[in-house]
């Protein structure tokens, strides 16, 4: 597993507020927030993504009505298709035969899990503009809700917008070639 940008754990429990068996003292809930999340699975690269190497990436500002507050909300992050793709993922004209029938299956902290299709995160098929995003109004996600949430703004319910997000894994289906 590689990490892309590395920080120290410690200093990244400290900057996002959340609960870190590191930071002595501190009590681990059963469904802390994690500090960073993985891109694995059938991928070429799998990696590791810590909040401080989302803060160094291309980043996008997503307005969005919240289905359930009715509320404007402003998520800041990156872009999910940007993360796939430093992670392998096929994209673009790759993005064609077996790889069709593989999705993107997205576990939180709460063992919460949805899936995605890989064309429907793909821009040549449809903008979904999917973020995974660490702040809100800009301010970093409370606890129970980050560091990272995924925000799909196109989804008439927010059911995949999936909080404290722990693992992306690209699961071919089986039967798969
Ligand atoms: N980790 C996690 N994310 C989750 C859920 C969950 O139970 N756990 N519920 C989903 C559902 S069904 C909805 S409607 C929204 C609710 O988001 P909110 O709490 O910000 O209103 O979060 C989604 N993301
Ligand atoms: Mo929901």
């Amino acid at each position: 597993m590689r990490r892309i940008l590395g920080i120290a754990a410690t200093a990244l429990c400290a900057s996002a507020g959340v609960i870190c068996a590191a930071s002595p003292g501190a009590q681990k809930a059963a469904t802390a927030s994690p500090a960073q999340f993985s891109i694995g699975g059938t991928v070429s690269t799998p990696l590791t993504i810590f909040l401080d190497d989302l803060k160094k990436m291309p980043r996008t500002t997503l307005r969005v009505m919240n289905p359930h507050s009715q509320k404007m909300e402003a998520y800041e992050g990156v872009a999910l298709a940007t993360l796939l793709e430093k992670a392998g993922v096929p994209h673009g004209e790759q993005l064609r035969g077996a790889a069709l029938a593989s999705c993107l299956l997205v576990e939180a902290a709460d063992g919460y899990r949805v899936v995605y299709s890989l064309a429907e995160l793909d821009s040549g098929f449809q903008d979904s503009e999917v973020l995974a995003a660490d702040t809100m109004d800009g301010a970093p996600l409370r606890e129970g809700v980050g560091p990272v949430r995924l925000v799909a703004p196109h989804d008439k319910r927010p059911a995949r917008w999936v909080r404290m997000v722990k693992a992306m894994t690209i699961v071919k289906l089986p039967g798969a070639k």
